[in-house]
């Protein structure tokens, strides 16, 4: 897990990220229809209490979303997004002092959900919405967010149809070189930058498996990378067709997979079995520097 980085510390706003070693994002969805919680915290009281389980167990950033991208979902209409996500953030803001993130494509709710305390704006389209680069780049400028500029071949209604590639190492890397030239040009410093393969976003299980094994050339291009596998049914495929209910432990193992090869930000459901994961291996690889969990277990 000492693939080198440019910026060992990431600006979210008023907080920051160490990248110094793999960090876990723990996933909040306030949706009633994402793939593997829907419906399980959409109400604020229980996503708030979910968000402080999450931290208990050791999620370093939060990402809240309120729209599912799962293939073939729905748009959600900006005022529905809006009503589910801003108060958690607000709630959150306040109550909790890790980093927040969140995870939508609508340039509306960046800028809202900055001003209410999001520190990472988290765009699975790559800030290809029109309007979203000119948003993201300003609230990165004025008030040191962090953007996260994820790969996805089409959009979620129809990206699972028939995606292609030359070579999707290649591909999707010169996409996120590019994305993040873009934003260095206008102004993004690189401190502020975390870029995503999109794992399942237009993707066959067979570009999904070349993608993760390519993560250490794309790791080798020297900004962070953010990676996200956790109960995806490339999970469920490797594993004979195992239900989202059963992927927890292929989720963890994968997401460990992820840091050794050289990501330093795991976006999971299960933070626990993420974190468990993590501090054996900080200890017990015997190649590693065996650098302590900063959380001192
Ligand atoms: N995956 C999902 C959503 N957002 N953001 C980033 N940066 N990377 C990802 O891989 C990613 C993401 C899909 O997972 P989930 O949030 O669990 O499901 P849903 O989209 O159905 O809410």
């Amino acid at each position: 897990m000492t693939v080198p980085i440019d910026q060992a510390v990431l600006q979210c706003g008023e907080r920051t990220l160490d990248l110094g070693q793999a960090r876990i994002m723990g996933i909040l969805n306030v949706t009633p229809d994402s793939f593997s919680d829907g419906g399980r915290y959409a109400r604020v009281d229980e996503a708030l209490a979910r968000a402080r389980a999450l931290v208990a167990q050791g999620a370093d950033i939060l990402d809240i979303g309120g729209e599912s991208t799962r293939p073939g979902a729905e748009p959600v209409p900006l005022e529905e997004e809006r009503r589910r996500v801003l108060p958690v953030i607000e709630a959150l803001y306040a109550e909790l002092a890790v980093p927040l993130s969140v995870d939508t494509m609508k340039p509306a709710l960046m800028r809202e959900a900055v001003a209410t305390g999001a520190g990472l704006l988290n765009a699975v389209n790559g800030f290809r919405a029109e309007g979203a680069l000119a948003v993201a780049v300003e609230a990165a400028r004025e008030r040191g967010v962090a953007l996260c500029a994820m790969h996805m071949q089409g959009e979620p209604q129809s990206m699972q149809r028939s995606p292609h590639y030359d070579d999707v190492v290649a591909d999707v890397g010169a996409f996120l070189d590019q994305r993040a030239a873009e934003l260095m040009a206008a102004g993004v410093s690189r401190g502020q930058i975390l870029l995503d393969p999109g794992f399942g976003f237009g993707k066959t299980l067979e570009h999904n498996v070349a993608l993760f094994r390519g993560l250490p050339r794309l790791a080798a291009a020297g900004l962070p990378l953010l990676v996200g596998v956790s109960r995806k049914s490339m999970i469920g495929q490797l594993l004979g067709d195992r239900p989202v209910a059963e992927r927890d432990p292929g989720s963890a193992v994968a997401a460990l997979l992820a840091a050794q090869a050289g990501a330093r930000v795991l976006r999971v459901h299960d933070v626990s079995a993420t974190r468990d994961a993590l501090a054996l291996y900080s200890v017990l690889n015997a190649d590693g520097d065996n650098e302590q969990d900063s959380r001192g277990n």
